[in-house]
This record gives structure tokens, C-alpha cells and sequence, in this order.
């Protein structure tokens, strides 16, 4: 897969480009990544990028022409290209949405700053997308959240696991509490059940701390999830238990 970033900061992606899954992605040729600086599209002296909005108000706005050339070159050399604009008006990124993307063979992130992009981009470009409620200053992060959730689902990127395999994974529900050496730190033990080493006890320990985490954490999540008949007896269990020992 290849991955262009369209950005006023190119400097930004460096090094998060260059370490840990993401360089490792491109060492084993599952994605490529290419950083388009959107100042090479301006033709005017001063390479300027932005202008004061139309009707007025604070902040500045990113101008139409140069976003539009360096869309048309994006197209013009890959007709396939999906090209998606970061932005706070789009949907929120979902990982249903990363599977989706890593899909393509091609894709293109625009990466807003200012108080925003010259509407009319909305003719040239195939998506928006918001990575949440929250207001940063520009689509630089935003777009490295795409590469990362997009990039580790490529077919060879961890440990040989595939978008399938990940898919059948998916419950839909927090995971369970991890624990490591050593067994008791600062007088905090390791619950009992992981040391006794009952496998099917485990399982069913985890699957209940799974359903009990995610009550108690992100109940909007339990609409979506897979539930089977005895999840859905534990959650009511829970549910009528007072609330200090759920
Ligand atoms: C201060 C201007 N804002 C009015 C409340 C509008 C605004 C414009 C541009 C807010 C943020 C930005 C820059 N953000 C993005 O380009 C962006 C973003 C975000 O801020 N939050 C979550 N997802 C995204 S995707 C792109």
C-alpha cells in the first residue's frame, strides 16, 4: 500500500514515520510513505498557502489552488488514488473505517491548519475524517492516527497477523487486565486464577473481567458487542449488584 501525506509541516512526520511498526511496515515493503510538502504547489513568489476568509472573521484560510494542484498531480499520476481530507467537519475514524482503507492500494491524507480549508475541496477530494471531539491544531496527528491503524492491518505488519484473523477478533468489548513478573509488587498481587494455571478457569475469568471493564468503563459499547446468552446473564448479574462491587 502507499500512503501520501499532503501537509504544510512535512518536518512533522518524520520521525514518527521512522520508528517502531511503522518503519518496520516499510522495511518489509507492506506500505510506502511519501511526505508532499503542499508549498511546491503555489506558483506565485511567495509560495503563499493561505488568505484572510471571505465575510470576514478571525484566522486565516487555507487557499483552494495549491490543494487542487497537488490533487490533480496525485490523480493524474494514479487515477485510483483515494484522497481523504482530516477534518473536525468529517465522520469519526473508526476502526471499521481502517480496515476499509487498508483495503486500497493508494491513499492520500490532506492535512488541514488554520481555522480551516477553503470549502470548495469538498469538489475534489473523495472523504473527510475526524478523529473525535476534540480541537487540535491542524490534521498532521489526525493523519499519522490513520497511518498507524492502517498501516499495522497490512497483510505481514505484526507478526504475520492479517486483517482476517483480527476481524474474528474483534469482540467489541475492553480486554482484560495483562499482568507480568513479578507476582506481587508494592503489596499488589497478581490475581490468584492466572498463577493456578486452570486454562478453561482463565478464559473464563478474562472473558467476565472483559464484560465487567467494559460496563463499568464504556457501556455504549455493549449495544454493538458480541454477546453470547451467558454474557448477557453476567451483565445483568452485574447490572443488579450494587455499584462498589461490580
Ligand atoms: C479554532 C477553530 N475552530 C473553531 C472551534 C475550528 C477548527 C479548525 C481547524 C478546529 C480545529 C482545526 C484543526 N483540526 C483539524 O484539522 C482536524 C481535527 C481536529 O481538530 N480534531 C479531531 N479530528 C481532526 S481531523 C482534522
Amino acid at each position: 500500500m502507499r500512503i501520501d501525506l499532503l501537509t504544510l509541516f512535512p518536518e512533522f512526520f518524520r520521525s514518527p514515520l521512522s520508528e517502531s511498526m511503522l518503519q518496520r511496515a516499510q522495511d518489509l515493503t507492506a506500505v510506502e510513505f511519501r511526505v508532499i510538502n503542499l508549498r511546491d504547489y503555489t506558483t506565485d513568489r511567495h509560495h503563499v498557502v493561505d488568505d484572510r476568509p471571505f465575510g470576514g472573521g478571525p484566522g486565516m484560510v487555507m487557499k483552494i489552488e495549491p490543494l487542487v494542484a497537488a490533487i490533480r498531480a496525485a490523480r493524474q499520476e494514479d487515477p485510483e488514488v483515494k484522497i481523504i481530507l482530516l477534518s473536525p467537519q468529517g465522520p469519526v475514524f473508526t476502526q471499521d473505517q481502517a480496515r476499509e482503507l487498508a483495503g486500497l492500494k493508494h491513499l492520500l491524507l490532506i492535512c488541514g491548519h488554520y481555522e480551516g480549508v477553503d470549502d470548495r475541496i469538498k469538489y475534489y477530494i473523495d472523504g473527510m475524517l475526524s478523529i473525535g471531539d476534540y480541537i487540535l491544531t491542524g490534521g498532521e496527528i489526525p493523519a499519522l492516527a490513520v497511518v498507524d491503524a492502517v498501516t499495522r492491518l497490512l497483510p505481514g505488519v505484526l507478526g504475520g497477523e492479517g486483517s482476517a484473523e483480527e476481524e474474528s477478533f474483534q469482540t467489541g468489548l475492553l480486554e482484560y487486565p495483562h499482568y507480568t513478573r513479578p507476582r506481587e509488587f508494592e503489596g499488589h498481587a497478581v490475581p490468584q486464577v492466572l498463577l493456578d494455571g486452570n486454562h478453561r478457569v482463565i478464559e473464563a475469568w478474562r472473558r467476565q473481567q472483559s464484560l465487567r471493564r467494559t460496563f463499568k468503563r464504556r457501556p455504549d459499547l455493549l449495544a454493538k458487542a458480541k454477546l453470547s446468552p451467558e454474557d448477557k446473564k453476567f451483565i445483568e448479574s452485574l447490572a443488579a449488584r450494587p455499584e462498589e462491587d461490580r
